[in-house]
């Protein structure tokens, strides 16, 4: 083997991956086993691609309960996509939320209305070991509502490649999902980093034959990153 040239599959891309991190993208090296090709001399090519993460990779959630057992030392950050909670004339109703880290406690994340939310902003941001036990809670911010948890039917933990929150089968998905939830949907399938999950939870009503229960009255955004 004479001289190895080592191409960046997709440069651009693999500059947003931080050292120790996993990619959010496939990345990788290709090698040719020549500096230059003469005519008729086909190079040797080697490639190293590190494909995106699966967020089971790195969480489990258990069953029934929905809790989420962290399997590594994880980064975890937190952001409200989106509070949905109207009546008839368009007044918004205000949503609280919370995470439960057995490490740590009970922290708040975010208490508003759909309009005071900002998905940009991380509501929480920490490190936590494998082993480590994540419960949810929120509720309608109004007297006479109670909090739902992670084990209630009320509450859905999704990831990449799910169904959108609230259909049933046959609905088309990107029409009967809230608006702030649209972003998050493609081709009627959650589009979600490999690494994310959603909790998605319905806080006005009980019966999920209810035309009210749609599960998007708190969206929250979990997203895990491995770190060394
Ligand atoms: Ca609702």
């Amino acid at each position: 083997m004479k001289t190895i040239t080592s191409i960046c599959v997709c440069g651009i891309l693999l500059a947003s991956f931080a050292g120790g991190e996993d990619p959010a993208v496939p990345v990788g090296s290709l090698n040719v086993n020549q500096s230059t090709v003469r005519e008729g001399v086909s190079p040797q090519l080697t490639w190293d691609i590190e494909f995106p993460a699966s967020v089971i990779e790195v969480i489990e959630i258990e069953e029934p309960t929905q809790e989420i057992v962290t399997k590594t030392r994880l980064r975890v950050q937190v952001c409200v996509i989106g509070v949905g909670i109207t009546d008839g004339s368009g007044r918004e109703y205000p949503a609280k939320s919370y995470l439960h880290y057995s490490s740590s406690g009970w922290k708040h994340i975010f208490t508003g209305t759909g309009s005071e939310v900002n998905p940009a902003i991380f509501c929480d941001d920490r490190i936590v070991e494998a082993g480590e036990i994540i419960r949810f809670a929120a509720k309608l911010n109004m007297s006479g509502y109670n909090y739902y948890y992670n084990d209630s039917q009320n509450v859905k933990v999704l990831m990449n490649g799910d169904l959108p929150p609230g259909n049933a089968a046959g609905y088309e998905h990107q029409t009967s999902a809230s608006e702030y939830l649209r972003p998050y949907i493609e081709d009627g399938k959650l589009a979600l980093g490999p690494l994310d999950i959603i909790y998605a939870a319905e806080l006005t009503h009980s019966d999920p034959s209810h035309y009210g229960y749609d599960l998007q009255d708190t969206i929250i955004l979990v997203r895990f990153t491995k770190v060394p």
